[in-house]
């Protein structure tokens, strides 16, 4: 399926009028209003492949319908998406469930639709049909050097599809670890991975990035071997100026105040991907901005100002994507509602005025300091959003739009009731 531009205008022209009186307002009340709208066009946030279809879950999957069923599938949803927002520009790849089989023809469809390939992924966190050794206890960790190697040569075989399709860097989330204690020596199991890393990390396009991803728990419940920023953090800076910490939302210890951590990791200029999600208890699966909102606008305050003090370019000096799974929802819809709670928190976070907050610092004025983050929260810019977008040739109303131009009931008739998309 295919959105044409006239079907998206005719529609905002159905909702300008509304529009413009919420954004006139709220452009009359935030001062910076123009050059936020700037911003927010030029911010592109990367669509996984496997959020495309309904999952995230080991126990029941509930296939929503007209779910992607290949690779052209997977990016002419992304496709569908970008052309509703022109925010999710980009999609990244998991191999082995993405292998581009005719890489020119995928980099060409996914032009197109106005796609760039974003990071690369990994998987040795589950066994292939084909594969000689299993990872049950572990890939990169592994005791056995021939597990370690093959893990090794599979992030290579990962890297050189991206290398076909244009994607410069590699995010390498590892599953190792234990699930009792005993099972493993700690520094062994550091140690085998950190020579892993460098052997995929000689690899790397000198143009590249790589993302070391962390987790505090699951599949493994006592202990991770990349298991949070500290681990990531040893890591990246034994690898070297192309490694990076990569901080998925979803992957901290409850309670986990990720705006300092956020800080501090752009401070020390390893920061390099970010995953949002959002989730009430632990792991990653809800849509993002549906249970913290407040929390998503405080790290986007940490990630503009400390992005602003090293002179980084918000929309093209980090890796933004999404990393959720959604297991009752239309995965377009999820999508739509996340990438609106990104933008929201986006702007919301460029109108803090850092030199009020900075005044209200050095006065140890907490109550100002407080009162100034809070009205920014408190601010509705949906307006200035819209307006973005609206910009952009994008709908005003994404999910408005989405449903009134039946897009999943066309992709339903298009591909089918039943089938499920590969992936998670
Ligand atoms: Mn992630």
């Amino acid at each position: 399926m295919r959105i044409e531009q006239s079907r998206i205008d005719d529609i905002n022209q159905s909702l300008l009028a509304e529009h413009q009186r919420h954004f006139e307002f709220q452009s009359s009340v935030i001062p910076q209003a123009e050059s936020i709208i700037q911003k927010l066009i030029d911010f592109q946030v990367a669509i996984p492949s496997w959020a495309l279809g309904t999952g995230g879950t080991r126990f029941g999957r509930f296939s929503i319908g007209g779910e992607p069923g290949n690779l052209e599938e997977k990016i002419e949803d992304v496709g569908l998406l970008h052309k509703l927002n022109k925010t999710s520009g980009a999609i990244s790849l998991h191999i082995p469930w993405d292998i581009p089989k005719n890489a020119s023809h995928i980099k060409a469809l996914a032009a197109e639709h106005g796609l760039k390939f974003d990071a690369m992924n990994s998987n040795t966190f589950q066994d292939q049909a084909d594969q000689k050794h299993s990872y049950k206890f572990g890939s990169l960790q592994n005791v056995k050097k021939e597990i370690r190697q093959q893990a090794i040569d599979h992030n290579i075989e990962v890297i050189n599809y991206g290398k076909e399709l244009g994607s410069d860097s590699l995010t390498v989330w590892l599953s190792d670890g234990s699930n009792f204690p005993g099972q493993l020596n700690f520094r062994k199991a550091f140690q085998h991975t950190l020579e892993g890393l460098e052997a995929i990390y000689k690899e790397l396009p000198s143009d590249w990035k790589m993302f070391v991803e962390y987790k505090a728990f699951e599949p493994n419940f006592y202990s991770m071997t990349v298991g949070d920023w500290g681990q990531s953090l040893l890591y990246a800076t034994k690898l070297g100026p192309k490694a990076y910490t990569l901080v998925d939302l979803g992957h901290h210890l409850p309670n986990a105040n990720i705006e300092q951590i956020v800080s501090l990791l752009l401070m020390e200029g390893k920061l390099g991907g970010f995953h949002f999600n959002d989730s009430k208890y632990g792991d990653d699966d809800l849509t993002v901005g549906s249970m913290r909102p407040y929390q998503l606008f405080l790290i986007f305050r940490e990630l503009v100002e400390g992005m602003d003090a090293r002179g980084m370019s918000h929309a093209k000096d980090l890796g933004w994507m999404i990393d959720a799974s959604h297991n009752i929802k239309d995965p377009l819809e999820d999508l739509i509602q996340s990438v609106e709670a990104i933008m929201v928190a986006y702007a919301q976070a460029l109108m803090v005025d850092d030199k009020q907050l900075d005044d209200a610092r050095e006065a140890n004025d907490v109550v100002t300091a407080q009162e100034i983050m809070q009205k920014a929260f408190r601010t509705d810019v949906r307006s200035i959003v819209a307006e973005a977008r609206r910009r952009s040739g994008a709908a005003i109303n994404p999910l408005a739009t989405y449903r009134a131009l039946k897009v999943r009931e066309t992709l339903v008739n298009e591909r089918g009731a039943s089938n499920k998309a590969t992936g998670l």
